[in-house]
């Protein structure tokens, strides 16, 4: 009795440690406080990921929460930080994609339409057949540089961890998700692109994101997405 009960209450504690967030952002070095310049995401507290690619939830998860945030400044050519509650416990690739609020306001902006760009990926490091790894698990936040050439003006910057522990069946991937919001200095006259819309990115039919990464081993990787923009 006493050995059931330590089991699922470690069972269940692995659990919650095996789930995550992204609720800050890095900006010269220093992590801001959870939720200040990121929206709050629905799982705050329960740390869920989101499976269904086509939900309106799939964008910014912040349905329940009306997320809102204040917006960080950042120049073009700095690097740009986004950090974990935790780190990337499981093993999967990231994504980060950018939008810019067509109303230089990007507290009001939801991010419709085709407007998103890929700015940042890590994918996984694959042999033909005899070993997969993934370089983004276990790391406690992911960076990048903000291209010189991107235009003055807001933006939201939308993290996308993708868990593939489970990714065998339809849905079962998992998506770690959340938006920031970020003013761009400094920048130039680059075009941004390719453009899409999120949710509308992805089926879960790709084969980077339904996919058994433990039998056969993937001789491949194809991380799932458009190109990324590097200015
Ligand atoms: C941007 O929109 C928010 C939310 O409506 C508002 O509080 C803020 O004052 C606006 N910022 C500017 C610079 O207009
Ligand atoms: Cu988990």
């Amino acid at each position: 009795m006493l050995t059931f009960a330590a089991l699922a209450l470690s069972s269940l504690f692995s659990h919650v440690q095996a789930h995550y967030t992204f609720p800050s952002l890095i900006v010269n070095g220093v992590t801001t406080p959870a939720w200040t310049n990121v929206r709050q995401t629905n799982n705050f507290n329960s740390q869920d990921p989101v499976t269904d690619v086509t939900s309106a939830d799939f964008r910014c998860y912040d349905s329940a929460t009306a997320g809102t945030a204040s917006t960080i400044t950042v120049a073009a050519g700095s690097t740009l930080g986004i950090a974990c509650d935790q780190t990337i416990y499981h093993p999967g690739v990231v994504n980060v994609y950018m939008a810019k609020a067509p109303t230089g306001n990007v507290s009001t902006f939801a991010g419709d339409g085709a407007v998103w760009f890929k700015v940042y990926q890590i994918t996984a490091t694959t042999n033909g057949g005899s070993s997969i790894s993934f370089p983004a698990q276990n790391l406690p936040s992911v960076s990048f540089t903000i291209p010189k050439s991107l235009p003055t003006g807001q933006y939201l910057v939308r993290m996308e961890a993708l868990a593939l522990h489970l990714a065998e069946t339809f849905q079962g991937a998992q998506w770690y998700i959340s938006c920031g919001q970020i003013s761009v200095t400094g920048g130039g006259s680059g075009t941004p692109g390719p453009l899409v819309s999120i949710p509308g990115v992805y089926t879960g039919n790709e084969p980077g994101i339904l996919i058994n990464i433990y039998y056969p081993i993937p001789a491949t990787y194809t991380q799932p997405g458009p190109a990324v923009w590097t200015g």
